[in-house]
């Protein structure tokens, strides 16, 4: 039974990069993966690309010949697309049928795609009925909104919309969350945003933002949407930095979790003490993203760079390349993953 994410997010939210990132930790675990680059307008892919939508059809011609603007031209492939998506879907098909790769789909930033547009939809719909693929979709959101609350509500709504619209098990994710403290101070804990508590408290925060810039109806507006959002109860964020070990873990753990894989994962193979260890719920338990990324961020990121620095001397020693390896990074912070899970097991 094969598995993918499916990666969303508006432009710029880090959806390239975290493939990349995807990439080369499931190296690290022994995870056969692969990336699938699902935008017509990426020309410069961070990651080895197993199979390019850009293949099929490439933004620029489509611009060139429909004499459409970026936006419009990119709704025109994704569906024209569709309508000669068989040839995609075989691709796809072989990768994960005799490679057994699990994959990695790198999506548009268009947000009317998984919003109200039913192109890029359906491609998945279809490849869920035809290689009963079992998705997770992983929704990138830039940490940024967290600042202000009526731009919070917003993608709110938005992580909402699209979560009712797609209709697959969906994980929304504040991303780039090493930046979130040099934004300045939030008036809540971190996991009041990340776990959307009570919604109520933001009022008098959105009230404020409405008399100065917005105006009093778009603060009604906000209220509304709080209300629809609460009453829905369905939202919640992991986070993630790229750079930062622990959290990449943490969230392949949860999203393992929602697309099945821990239940299917000796189909796939490969990464064993990591689907052990996933099962037994053994996987960082007691991550705490209020300790690490606002109160004591400096002291973590310098213990980091530390670890960083004590490599690359390691490897100077050995006269290996002077760049810290990314292999060798994983390679470290999985063991003392795997030390940390010990603990975790005997307890
Ligand atoms: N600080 C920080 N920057 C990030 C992170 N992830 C991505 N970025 C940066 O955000 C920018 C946009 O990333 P990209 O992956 O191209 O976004 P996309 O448009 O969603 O594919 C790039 O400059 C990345 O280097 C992160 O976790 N932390
Ligand atoms: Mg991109």
């Amino acid at each position: 039974m094969p598995f993918a994410q499916i990666v969303i997010g508006p432009p710029g939210s880090g959806k390239s990069t975290y493939c990349n990132g995807c990439s080369q930790f499931f190296n690290a675990i022994g995870r056969h993966s692969q990336v699938v680059n699902m935008d017509p307008a990426n020309d410069a892919l961070p990651y080895p690309c197993a199979v390019d939508i850009r293949d099929f059809i490439t933004l620029e011609e489509i611009m060139q010949e429909q004499q459409l603007g970026p936006n419009g031209g990119l709704m025109y492939a994704v569906e024209s697309l569709d309508k000669s998506i068989d040839l995609f879907i075989l691709q796809i098909k072989s990768l994960v049928e005799e490679e057994k790769a699990y994959l990695v789909f790198d999506c548009p930033g268009q947000v009317e795609l998984f919003t109200h547009h039913s192109s890029l939809f359906s491609i998945f719909k279809k490849m869920e009925k035809e290689l009963d693929m079992r998705f997770c979709v992983v929704n990138l959101i830039d940490c940024f909104y967290m600042t202000s609350p009526s731009q919070y509500i917003s993608i709110l709504l938005l992580a909402l919309r699209s979560m009712l619209m797609m209709d697959l098990p969906h994980i929304n994710v504040f991303s780039k969350i090493d930046m979130l403290k040099s934004y300045g101070e939030l008036p809540f804990r971190l996991d009041y945003y990340t776990e959307v508590q009570d919604l109520d408290y933001l009022e008098p925060y959105i009230e404020k933002e409405g008399s100065s810039v917005l105006g009093k109806k778009y603060s009604k507006l906000t209220e509304t949407i709080k209300e629809l959002v609460s009453d829905f109860n369905l939202v919640s964020f992991e986070v993630l930095s790229v750079d930062d070990k622990e959290s990449m873990i943490n969230l392949q753990g949860v999203i393992d979790k929602a697309n099945g894989y821990i239940f299917g994962a000796s189909e796939v193979g490969g990464d064993t003490v990591w689907a052990e260890a996933s099962r037994e719920g053994a996987l960082l338990a007691n991550y705490d993203i209020q300790d690490r990324w606002i109160d004591n961020k400096e002291k973590y990121d310098k213990e980091e760079e530390e670890k960083r620095a004590a490599l690359l001397k390691e490897q100077e020693l050995q006269n290996k390349a002077v760049d810290v390896n990314e292999e060798d990074e994983w390679e470290n912070a999985l063991k003392e993953w795997e030390e940390k899970q010990g603990t975790d097991f005997v307890r």
